[in-house]
């Protein structure tokens, strides 16, 4: 069982050693320049219960953050995005709903939204908060690949960012979707005013699940302003690689996604992140709400270091 003290250690070990074996993980389970790309779209933005100290969406910042609700999208509108997504090279698409749980009403048009991205040839990821059994079984018979859900920090941190759920209750929705048969992406946030005992606990609590997440996005707080963390975000740089680093390490076989926040960083601590085993991003200008790099930057950061995106799972090419 990995303990709580062996993730410390990895986080204490000197930057150098730590980059090492990051490395020599990463290239004994992937193939060393490939990056996967994802692309985001919010089907349902704002107005949500769940009260998350970090988040644009939520209804109860709406007056200070000045974020217009909508509502659920239409299946045509979504599909030309993600049309542009696929020919923009992306691979895998994620659906995003700002809701604490999907009401039976939406489950169709979601459903409806999954089956035809998938047959596009594009592997499908929601995020739509808490999930029963039924409707984690109906998403799987969608074609659904992967259920974003994040754990986003450790259990000890988690009420002084969110109030309105319980950490159990993220656990409860991962299993579900596990026992429906999808992937998990489940990752979190840093730069929330955690301690480096709550990054690696949360690192841990990813870990020691069984099996563990196909995917883990790791988002550098964007501070919102309007929102109790808006004078949060600024984790140190060396701090944030060491976490992708610790991540890949102890998750040989993720994918450990460079997520949000990359408007923020430099070339070349996104280069770091690179090479501490970051091997997927989210493309385009656009994340939910808040800006990513545009295309182009991106094109130059990948001819520079020589990055390749990585190609679509052969499984999912022989299911097109
Ligand atoms: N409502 C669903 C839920 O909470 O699972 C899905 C959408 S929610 C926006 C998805 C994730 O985005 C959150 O769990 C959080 O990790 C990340 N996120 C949201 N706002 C963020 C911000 N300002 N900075 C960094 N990450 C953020
Ligand atoms: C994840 O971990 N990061 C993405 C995705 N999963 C859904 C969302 C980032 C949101 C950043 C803030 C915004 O765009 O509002
Ligand atoms: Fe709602 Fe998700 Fe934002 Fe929390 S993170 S307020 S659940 S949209």
């Amino acid at each position: 069982m990995l303990e709580k003290q062996d993730v410390e250690a990895l986080f204490d070990s000197p930057f150098m050693d730590l980059m090492f074996e990051a490395q020599s993980v990463h290239r004994a389970h992937h193939v060393p320049g490939e990056v996967q790309l994802s692309q985001l779209i919010s089907i349902k933005t704002g107005g949500c219960a769940e009260d998350c100290g970090y988040c644009s969406q939520s209804a109860k910042y709406a007056k200070d953050t000045g974020l217009k609700a909508t509502k659920l999208m239409d299946v045509e509108d979504v599909l030309i995005e993600a049309q542009r997504a696929k020919d923009s090279g992306a691979t895998r698409y994620c659906m995003g709903a700002a809701w604490t749980r999907p009401k039976e009403r939406d489950m169709d048009k979601v459903c409806e939204m999954i089956r035809e991205v998938k047959a596009m040839g594009l592997e499908t990821c929601a995020t739509l908060g808490m999930l029963d059994d039924a409707q984690s079984e109906a998403l799987k018979d969608a074609g659904l690949d992967y259920y974003n859900h994040n754990i986003d920090t450790s259990p000890e941190f988690y009420d002084q960012i969110i109030t309105t759920r319980e950490f159990s209750e993220r656990i409860e929705t991962l299993e579900s979707a596990r026992a429906a048969g999808l992937k998990l992406c489940c990752g979190g946030i840093l730069g929330m005013g955690e301690t480096r005992a709550d990054r690696a606990e949360m690192l841990r609590q990813l870990a020691i699940m069984d099996p563990q997440p196909e995917s883990v996005p790791i988002n550098q707080l964007i501070p919102i302003p309007g929102t109790p963390l808006a004078l949060e975000g600024d984790i140190d740089p060396i701090e944030f690689v060491r976490t992708i680093a610790v991540a890949r390490i102890i998750m040989p076989e993720t994918m450990v996604r460079l997520s949000a926040g990359r408007t923020n960083m430099s070339k070349e601590l996104q280069t770091l992140c690179f090479l501490a085993g970051a091997n997927s991003i989210f493309v385009s200008a656009k994340l939910l709400t808040a800006g990513n790099p545009e295309r182009d930057q991106d094109d130059d950061l990948f001819e520079d270091l020589g990055l390749m995106p990585m190609p679509l799972p052969a499984e999912h090419v022989a299911a097109e």
